[in-house]
């Protein structure tokens, strides 16, 4: 028995004599009945238990065939497919409502095991199951069509206006990344959110309808709260709005001095201060991450520089290499290896036969040896990171393989977004860089390096905050119904200026479904999860540096910045014991075993950032840049204005082919009436 339920079960034995001491032998049928009762409890936690393994078996059987059909419809979009996975879905739902009636049936609020009840607590909860199998059906198609929308949508090319089957991996990320022409950037932007997110303005809507009906089904109030769940806390929305007020005013200095950078490059009138930056100048599709533009903001220009994509060109870098040289990180600390069926299984590099869904994506398939990675990987260093990010959802499967199913998962899912991130945060260093031929070993780490290393470490970690907090700021909006989906695209828009500063580059409206051109909100993947990860991989990576000696706060010649724990087993062994706790105790209890402290907090990531921090505050008075902007023009409105309305690649830049098919109609039609007549 657990330690836990052998003081309430002594407990519970303590008051029970002490019943029988006080209330003498008149009450002995009182007495009887508790005991009876107790009795009761303890035949009900043995017949649970039973029932616990039993269903963990089919569970995780069923998990298996469900990830395999979602496995074959991701990786070779196809209707065929897409009927299976459905299939497969509706298969599973009834499974899980079997199982819940079951579930339900036992009273296991008195389960005096917190263990057992624990587990009983997180399989009660039946999610979208339990709507009716009609409604199930169509709630999943919505779904799914948003899906193959984002992952199947084209554009035509700015240069190239014939030439319509750009995709947005790689084709539109490479020109968001590299491009520096404003209209170039501008036209990309605004056919990318026509083509993806304004195909499925109707979707979302029927989705809302159907996963709130859900989330009350389960007796939650709509889906935000039924998301929130997962962090097991009555404050956490409270405390997201903590950190980022803490972190907030890092962000208005990072903000106010790219502006400035922006504004030298592309001038005045396109980048005005005090107003909002244009969305799409940022060399990223969501302004989510600013990395990529690093060359025009990189505070000493002359100095080394660390975004070594051109470097892992030059030196052939394959996606394969990419892989294998993350697995020798995770297996440098001790961590597991991916076993065999990981190589064999994943897709590491897009298909040139078949569409797919190239948003990078780790996948557990419950049988204990099938894990794998999807990912159109491109040899540049976002996707270096990437690659470290998805490999740490794999060791995080790995750890937690042994756990009954119910316990497959991560302490909350911040936590499982957090592993490879902190990870990572120790390859980027110039010191592991220079360790793995990627930097030259004789560019010197002084003051100077060290603040463009921070800056740019900075456009991917700050820039982040605004745009995850956010992403799902919208959606507990639209759950909970403060905003109809009349103004799904202008609130939208109000976040994004209100948040992140920035501004779409063309006139918006409630024609529009703007949101949607994000891959989380297409394939409704819950985001809050990102913020928290942003914050908790820097307490992760702190702990982690202090176990293996490479941080002390009260020695500068080892700041956190510079700390590399590559091949340090001690460090390795503090996170795997995390991990390996999956999510069978509430998290602040994970988070204590790795980092000594229970809570979330943004000292550690202060404490990264500092001297960016003081250089960023005296740069943006030397330049004289305001700090924040004012908003009182959203560019959003209700109604289309008149270039929008129409389909934008044959309309806004006419294709050939476009201009042509009125002619060929009248040419076919005086054809047959020529015909017709002799
Ligand atoms: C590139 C990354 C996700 C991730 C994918 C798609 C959605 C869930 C999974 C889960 C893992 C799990 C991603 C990275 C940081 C910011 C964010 C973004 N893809 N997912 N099955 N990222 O988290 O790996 O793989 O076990 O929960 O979306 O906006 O790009
Ligand atoms: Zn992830």
């Amino acid at each position: 028995m657990h330690f836990n339920g052998l003081i309430i079960s002594c407990c519970l034995l303590v008051s029970l004599t002490n019943a029988i001491d006080a209330k003498g032998p008149e009450d002995d049928e009182w007495v009887d009945g508790l005991l009876r009762k107790k009795r009761a409890v303890d035949q009900d936690e043995a017949l649970a238990k039973d029932f616990l393994s039993s269903h963990n078996l089919k569970a995780s059987d069923m998990c298996y065939q469900t990830n395999i059909a979602e496995w074959r419809y991701a990786s070779d979009i196809t209707t065929e497919n897409e009927r299976l996975k459905l299939e497969q879905s509706l298969v599973s739902a009834r499974f899980e409502k079997e199982a819940w009636k079951n579930i339900t049936s036992f009273n296991w609020e008195p389960f005096t095991d917190p263990d057992l009840k624990r587990k009983f607590r997180l399989i009660s909860v039946l999610g979208p199951s339990a709507l009716p199998e009609e409604k199930l059906t169509q709630y999943r198609k919505s779904i799914d069509a948003m899906e193959t929308i984002y992952s199947t949508a084209k554009i035509c090319s700015y240069t190239n206006p014939a030439d319509c089957g750009l995709n947005l991996d790689p084709d539109i990320t490479e020109t968001m990344r590299s491009s520096r022409n404003f209209e170039e950037l501008k036209h990309v932007w605004h056919q990318w959110h026509q083509q993806s997110g304004g195909k499925m303005r109707n979707h979302y809507e029927r989705f809302v309808e159907l996963s709130n009906e859900a989330a009350r089904m389960n007796n939650f109030s709509d889906t935000g709260a039924y998301w929130l769940r997962n962090y097991e806390s009555d404050t956490f929305k409270k405390d997201i709005e903590g950190l980022w007020q803490t972190i907030k005013p890092f962000y208005l200095q990072l903000h106010a001095y790219v502006r400035a950078k922006l504004r030298a490059h592309y001038g005045e009138e396109k980048v005005p201060k005090n107003q909002p930056i244009p969305a799409h100048l940022l060399g990223n599709m969501w302004a989510q991450a600013w990395a990529n533009i690093n060359e025009l903001v990189t505070p000493y220009p002359g100095k080394v520089s660390v975004d070594v994509t051109p470097e892992m060109q030059k030196q052939g870098y394959t996606p394969k290499k990419m892989f294998q040289m993350s697995e020798d990180f995770f297996t440098s600390l001790g961590l597991l290896p991916t076993p065999p069926e990981f190589w064999s299984g994943s897709i590491i590099e897009k298909p040139a036969d078949r569409e797919i869904v190239c948003h990078a994506s780790a996948w557990d398939f419950c049988n204990g040896k099938d894990f794998r990675i999807k990912q159109c990987t491109k040899v540049t260093m976002e996707d270096f990171i990437v690659v470290h990010h998805e490999m740490g959802h794999i060791q995080y499967y790995l750890q937690y393989k042994h756990l009954p199913l119910v316990y497959r998962d991560g302490a909350n899912s911040g936590f499982h977004e957090a592993v490879g991130d902190a990870l990572a945060l120790s390859v980027q260093t110039t010191k592991h860089l220079k360790e793995i031929g990627l930097l030259d070993k004789s560019s010197p780490q002084d003051y100077e390096a060290t603040i463009n290393y921070l800056l740019l470490t900075a456009l991917d970690k700050i820039a982040f905050f605004p745009f995850a907090y956010i992403m799902d700021k919208w959606r507990w909006d639209v759950f909970d119904g403060s905003i109809s989906s009349a103004d799904y695209n202008c609130h939208w828009w109000k976040l994004r200026e209100e948040y992140q500063g920035i501004r779409s580059p063309v006139i918006r409206s409630e024609v529009d479904f703007d949101p949607g051109a994000k891959y989380h909100i297409a394939a409704n993947v819950e985001y809050i999860r990102y913020f928290v990860s942003f914050v908790i991989q820097f307490q992760f990576y702190k702990s982690m540096c202090v176990t293996a000696g490479q941080y002390d706060p009260n020695n500068p010649a080892l700041p956190l910045h510079e700390c590399d724990f590559y091949r340090n087993k001690e460090a390795g062994a503090k996170l795997g014991a995390m991990l390996a706790m999956g999510s069978s105790r509430p998290w602040p209890e994970a988070m204590r075993a790795l980092t000594g402290q229970a809570r979330m907090d943004a000292s550690a990531f202060r404490e990264y950032f500092k001297p960016l921090e003081d250089w960023l505050i005296a740069k943006n008075k030397e330049l004289g840049e305001p700090v924040g902007w004012s908003s009182e023009d959203l560019n959003c409105q209700k109604n289309a204005p008149e270039s929008t309305t129409q389909d934008p690649p044959t309309t806004q830049r006419p294709s050939s082919s476009g201009q042509l098919l009125p002619h060929i109609w009248i040419l076919a039609f005086v054809y047959s009436l020529l015909r017709f007549v002799f």
